[in-house]
């Protein structure tokens, strides 16, 4: 085993971003899964130095980013903004740390892996840069089911539709949406062109229109030929995570009025025909899968109930009406713990057992 953590003989782990909404909940996770790290280190920017934070059960003061913070670091969970994230990175796993980096800084890196535990857990030990990145919240809250179908059929071509929480774009993210909640709260406002825009003003947060009472079909930046960089994330990260480079993806991406959880349609066609009990019995039994779908009974998920849980839920399975190799899907994920914070820690846990069974 490597250096030892200082305080216990277990590994250290280092948060970096503890402050932020995904900071947030890796610390509620590292209190709630069994405790197999040493010290655990929580790292922010010099602003938040000093502020104490609880994790285990104990008060942690928060230490700013610097090169010394790494010192003595076995693994190393990043959520912090891409720049942050290609500066920083390399310097703790220079220092002999792992990164676990929930940035979009080194996903595309041939020698980066990116890894979904359910999916692809061979893949992270294959880290010649000493990081490991976690996949796009959007991406992460459909792929551990779609990983699951495709064992069974062989998946050939994706058209996805994503109904994403504004607490994907951070904490600006939900408090646009409050502050924009309490100024249509009790209005007859979204009766009429342009109200709802002249009553939220111009104050738009990360988003580039009003999100309270209404959708918006961008998350992202514009990336080529109108695509946005969500939606080419979830194309690419797809393809990568399922090792098909070939994979035929479509997707538009969409924020909603929703704190936290994305939602999405999916369309799935497979290499052979399926048939829909197939299917259920291939999610009901999957792992970090729940089949709820039962729509004579009105059950099927949605953001208000899968928030604040760990797995993929899936309902309204149905077979292609014309297609009968191909499946039509909804799908919820919370995007801050399984589209982050979750997947970040059980890949930091896969990393700590191999450096504990070493
Ligand atoms: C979003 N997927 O929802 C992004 C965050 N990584 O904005």
């Amino acid at each position: 085993m490597a250096p030892t953590g200082s305080r216990t003989g277990r590994p250290t782990l280092a948060v970096v971003g503890a402050t932020g909404a995904v900071g947030t909940v890796m610390l509620q996770i590292l209190s709630q899964h069994a405790d197999i790290w040493g010290e655990i280190r929580l790292i922010a920017s010099p602003r938040s130095a000093g502020r104490k934070l609880a994790v285990r059960g104990e008060e942690v003061e928060v230490v700013a980013l610097s090169e010394e913070a790494f010192d003595g670091v076995h693994v190393a969970m990043f959520d912090v903004p891409d720049d942050v994230s290609a500066q920083w990175a390399p310097i703790a796993a220079a220092k002999g740390a792992v990164v676990v980096d929930n940035s979009g800084a080194f996903r595309m890196d041939p020698d980066v892996p990116l890894v979904v535990p359910e999916i692809n857990p061979h893949a992270a030990r294959v880290r010649p840069r000493g990081i490991i990145s976690n996949p796009n919240c959007t991406t992460l809250s459909m792929i551990v089911a779609l990983g699951a179908l495709h064992a069974e059929f062989g998946l050939r071509e994706l058209v996805v539709s994503s109904y994403q929480a504004v607490s994907g774009a951070g904490r600006a993210g939900v408090d646009t949406l409050r502050r924009q909640m309490s100024l249509v709260a009790g209005t007859e406002l979204g009766t009429s062109p342009g109200d709802v825009r002249r009553a939220v003003g111009d104050q738009t947060g990360p988003f580039p229109e009003p999100v309270a009472l209404n959708v918006v079909p961008w998350a992202g930046s514009l990336a080529e030929d109108g695509w946005s960089s969500e939606e080419m994330k979830v194309r690419n990260e797809s393809r990568k995570i399922l090792g098909l480079p070939n994979l035929k993806v479509a997707v538009t991406c969409v924020r909603v009025p929703v704190v936290t959880t994305h939602s999405l349609t999916v369309h799935a066609r497979f290499q052979d025909e399926v048939t829909v009990a197939k299917a259920r019995e291939i999610l009901a039994t999957a792992p970090g899968v729940v089949l709820f779908d039962n729509p004579a009974a009105g059950e099927f998920p949605t953001p208000a109930d899968v928030v604040g849980t760990d797995p993929t839920w899936v309902g309204r399975v149905r077979r292609a009406l014309d297609d009968s190799t191909a499946l039509e899907l909804f799908v919820c994920g919370d995007n801050l713990r399984k589209g982050a914070a979750l997947n970040t820690a059980q890949i930091a846990e896969l990393v700590a057992a191999e450096i504990i069974g070493a």
